[in-house]
């Protein structure tokens, strides 16, 4: 009852485990430690159970994580992991920290939800579990509506156990700039003072956004800061009138509308300001990957938004970076080798979003998927609903989140090209965190097991290989996660959710 579902789980017919008093959770090899000290933290609050961590080898009835270069599946070194539960103990081994970090969220879910019984049984299973993609992502769009550190860190905490990896962080756009940088202060002083509906906006210190990238880090899940241009550029041109053309800053701006604003293309102060700017978010990115957006430019014309694009991207892999970009960026055919499109048409490309997404490809690139009318989790989930938005195609269900495949969307992009998949959540009418969660609980799940689990057979249909109905039991089982931790979620109708859930 795992989600993302495992490449292999069986249940064996050793004796079930018991967690005894005097458990311990053993640790050896790179990186263990850390992992044993977020698994002890978990049962601490899943289960209220105090297990220490000892850096010597296991006693029978222990919990013990390896990290070592022959452990895990073979061929899937840096992900992979094994989980073996029996009478004897618990043994996860992985190649790397990031491995036995999965194998551990596997063990929480199979911890039975009535933890808090006494004693804790887990029955004995043996699984063997790698990902299919690399690239598993959440999008949390803090420009819209600003949300505070603990929030995200909130947020971090709920998308790990569903083995996302990687969180992206739209930190500017018309309504707000959201991190600070030192060289342009104004940025979040007058940029990142309001929000959509005029409330009061925030901002990243430096020090507080290098605490949220360690804080991800530790759980093996690297941010992708998006600073998006030309376009969705109110903020930053609210708040220095020499990136205007006439050199008067327009007003914040607090609406919805998206389109109307566009940075200058080969202006001295504009390059100025990127050179600060992506030096300054490069600088704050231990990760390989940082989003330019490139998004909705419909005030900048086409030549002067290849010119701006080509050019922004080259300071990003100046500073030693791969270059993302929303699929528009495709436009543009002297972009830096490697720079990733991220695709957010519908499962059945309209317009040029197809020969968009292909042109990363023939650049040297590959592609994250986030399809509006199935991956978006600002869209309802219903007709009628009071938050959410509505003009991708209809509603977005959970069945819906579930049952598509990244390969089976444009025409000649396969998974030797896909990097992977990521659920965005743009925030114009969602304001706070438990608001953020329910948008995102259970269909960001959805999106995990389509970039975890093994790919439908090419034969299969994808609705009958995503078999909804296995999933939504797994899914009632995470629930008791969700509750056990208070994390906010939708209880659609087509899952058994656990009784004692929360109203
Ligand atoms: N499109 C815009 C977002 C946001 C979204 C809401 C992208 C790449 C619609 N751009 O999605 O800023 O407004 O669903």
């Amino acid at each position: 009852m795992v989600v993302p579902r495992p490449v292999e789980l069986e249940s064996t017919t050793d004796a079930p485990f018991v967690l005894g008093p005097t458990a311990r959770i053993s640790v050896a090899g790179a990186g263990a430690e850390s992992v044993a000290a977020l698994l002890r933290d978990a049962l601490r609050s899943d289960c209220r159970r105090e297990l220490v961590v000892v850096i010597e080898p296991p006693e029978y009835g222990d919990i013990a994580i390896v990290v070592a270069d022959h452990e895990g599946p073979e061929g899937h070194r840096e992900e992979g992991y094994s989980l073996d539960v029996a009478a004897e103990g618990v043994r996860i081994g992985a190649a790397t920290a990031a491995g036995a970090f999965h194998g551990v969220q596997t063990l929480r879910q199979l911890v039975p939800a009535s933890c808090s019984d006494d004693p804790l049984t887990i029955d004995a299973v043996r699984v063997r579990d790698y990902p299919r993609y690399a690239y598993r992502g959440a999008m949390l769009d803090v420009a819209r509506h600003f949300f505070p550190v603990r929030d995200v860190e909130r947020f971090i905490d709920a998308i790990a156990l569903l083995k996302v990896n990687h969180l992206h962080l739209h930190l500017t756009d018309d309504q707000g700039w959201r991190l600070e940088i030192l060289s342009r202060p104004e940025l979040t002083r007058i940029g990142g003072s309001t929000a959509v509906g005029g409330g009061a906006g925030g901002f990243y210190t430096q020090d507080e956004y290098r605490g949220l990238v360690a804080y991800a880090a530790e759980r093996h899940i690297a941010i992708v800061p998006e600073i998006d241009m030309p376009g969705h550029t109110n903020a930053a041109l609210a708040s220095y009138p020499e990136l205007n053309p006439d050199g008067d800053a327009p007003d914040l701006y607090t609406g919805t509308t998206v389109g109307f604003s566009t940075l200058l293309t080969g202006d001295e102060a504009t390059e100025r300001f990127l050179a600060d700017v992506i030096g300054e978010v490069a600088a704050l990115t231990p990760g390989r990957l940082l989003h330019i957006g490139g998004d909705e430019c419909l005030s900048t014309s086409r030549g002067d938004f290849v010119r701006f694009i080509e050019h922004a991207a080259a300071l990003v892999a100046a500073a030693g970076k791969t270059p993302v970009g929303w699929h528009e960026m495709g436009a543009c055919d002297a972009l830096p080798a490697g720079t990733v499109g991220q695709y957010w048409d519908f499962r059945t490309p309209r317009g040029n979003a197809a020969e968009d997404i292909l042109s990363f490809v023939r650049q040297g690139g590959a592609a994250i998927m986030s399809p509006a009318d199935v991956a978006y989790l600002d869209i309802v989930y219903a007709e009628g609903d009071a938050i959410g938005q509505d003009w991708a195609d209809g509603p977005t269900s959970l069945s819906a989140a579930l049952q598509w495949d990244p390969a089976r969307i444009v025409p000649g992009l396969g998974d030797a090209h896909i990097l992977g998949v990521e659920a965005p959540l743009w925030t114009e009418t969602v304001e706070t965190i438990e608001q953020a969660e329910e948008m995102t609980f259970p269909r960001l799940a959805a999106v995990a097991e389509i970039g975890w689990s093994p790919a439908p057979a090419d034969t299969e249909q994808v609705e009958a290989a995503r078999d909804f109905p296995a999933f939504a039991r797994r899914l009632a089982a995470v629930a008791e996660h969700w509750d056990a931790s208070g994390t906010s979620y939708r209880r659609v109708a087509e899952v058994p959710w656990p009784e004692g859930a929360r109203p």
